[in-house]
């Protein structure tokens, strides 16, 4: 097949091949065709619910369909999310609720139920694991896939297997999703939040250093409102700057940080779909009595979890690569973040500070009912935690960890507390580790 600027592709709601010009199907005459000059070749997939909660509520009472429907209120008082309806309002998530209402004062308020919501969302991901083995929930709405060597499976190649995907949820469980469909993890989520709702948007590996170069540094993964604006500070406020910039410099200037915005800027982004962490993963989380926002409360709480994680790291021999960070906010919907460390760590303070850092980014008055901190991609001990070359104070961290470590051994684990946990031993309950 010779490769035209624009090439063949499907119809998105009868599947039918649309022919390279066409601007209608020729079979159905919906104007909804898909074209890309990489269709058949990209195989990583992220797919998100179309405003979840109210579209199951929508689902569910069909009076609702053209109404501004806002799912929150309750004791928390903030929008929990708005139908696409009340967004043109300008209705947001974690909006006050008055302030929802004056924008929007004809809405329909409903109160979330989480139970249900969870059920359809089980709905969905069993549905994708009929896609492929390879599916990496990262929220109750939310999911990475990778669809590589499924084509003789299905017949079809990743892009419009994910079509069917899409049509299958809107026929069977009744509400719509955004599928967003790219070479890498970082730019399929991107684009599954290009043209929501109902969304199908692909970017391709020739258009991934150009189609990022003038969008904020916000898009990428990891760059929360805090460190956007420590890189405004720096006057990085577009991708395309940091396109400019070498690695080293990068590194210098942000740390591993700096690293990955070397290599996402430029859409490299090796990260794979995997699985589920849970069976290789070292962590320990707690959920409180009352519900946290702040980092005065939730560190010494990151703290005394990491160094239940490394204390069990060290004991088995092994390390761990990459530090996930786990939250479950007041409405018990769940935040993982990870961070790809230099080399794999066993150690409580290395793990503590990633912990902390990624907690920073999610201090924007949520509260939160849980946290938790862990490591994944497991590996032996032997390379964990070498010199390091950049942060000079790490070694002295780590003679002192190694030295409050004998102490444990010797005198048990409360007779050492570092600064963070002291007095805080009996903070939460039902600890539990997996
Ligand atoms: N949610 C919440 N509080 C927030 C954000 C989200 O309770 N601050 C809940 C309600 C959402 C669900 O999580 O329905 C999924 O979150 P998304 O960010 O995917 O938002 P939506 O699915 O609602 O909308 P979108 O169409 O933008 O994905
Ligand atoms: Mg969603």
């Amino acid at each position: 097949m010779s490769h035209t600027a624009s090439p063949a592709g499907f119809c998105r709601d009868c599947l039918a091949p649309a022919a390279a010009e066409a601007r209608r199907c020729r079979k159905c005459g919906s104007p909804r065709l898909m074209r890309h000059p990489e269709l058949d070749r990209l195989t990583i997939a992220h797919i998100d619910c179309d405003a979840f909660y109210a579209s199951v509520e929508k689902r569910d009472n069909p009076e609702l369909a053209d109404k501004p429907v806002i799912i929150g209120g309750g004791k928390r008082g903030v929008v929990s999310t708005a139908c696409y309806v009340a967004r043109i309002r300008g209705v947001r998530s974690a909006m006050p609720m008055f302030k929802a209402l004056e924008a929007c004062p004809d809405a329909v308020v409903i109160k979330p139920d989480m139970e249900k919501y969870v059920r359809v969302g089980r709905q969905i991901r069993q549905m994708m694991f009929d896609l492929t083995p390879l599916v990496q929930p990262l929220s109750i709405d939310e999911a990475f896939l990778d669809l590589a060597g499924t084509e003789r499976l299905h017949h079809s190649s990743p892009a419009l297997t994910l079509a069917r995907f899409a049509r299958r949820v809107e026929d069977e469980v009744g509400i719509t999703v955004s599928v967003g469909l790219s070479y890498c993890k970082f730019l399929a989520k991107v684009a599954s939040d290009m043209n929501k709702p109902r969304g199908f948007s692909v970017i391709g590996e020739a258009e991934a250093v150009e189609f990022l170069r003038t969008k904020p540094v916000g898009l990428i993964w990891g760059v929360g409102k805090a460190f956007a604006a420590t890189l405004a500070r720096d006057g990085i406020t577009e991708i395309g700057q940091l396109q400019q910039m070498d690695e080293i410099d990068l590194l210098r200037r942000y740390g591993t940080m700096g690293k990955r915005l070397y290599f996402l800027a430029r859409g490299i982004d090796d990260r794979k779909v995997h699985l589920d962490d849970e069976a290789k993963s070292v962590s320990a989380e707690t959920t409180f009595f009352e519900d946290y926002a702040s980092m005065t409360e939730l560190a010494p709480a990151l703290r005394a979890l990491s160094e239940q994680v490394a204390r069990r790291l060290k004991k088995a021999a092994i390390a761990g690569h990459t530090v996930v960070l786990k939250l479950k906010t007041q409405d018990f919907k769940q935040r993982t973040r990870n961070r790809r460390l230099d080399a794999p760590s066993q150690l409580a303070d290395r793990i503590f500070r990633e912990g902390l850092s990624l907690l920073e980014r999610e201090i924007d008055g949520t509260k939160f009912r849980l946290i938790g901190i862990g490591v994944t991609d497991l590996s032996d001990a032997a390379d964990a935690d070498p010199p390091d070359l950049i942060d000079e104070g790490a070694e002295k961290r780590k003679a002192a960890e190694a030295a409050m470590d004998k102490l444990r051994d010797k005198f048990g684990t409360r007779s050492i507390e570092t600064g963070y946990t002291f007095g805080k031993g009996k903070r939460g309950h039902g600890s539990n580790q997996g």
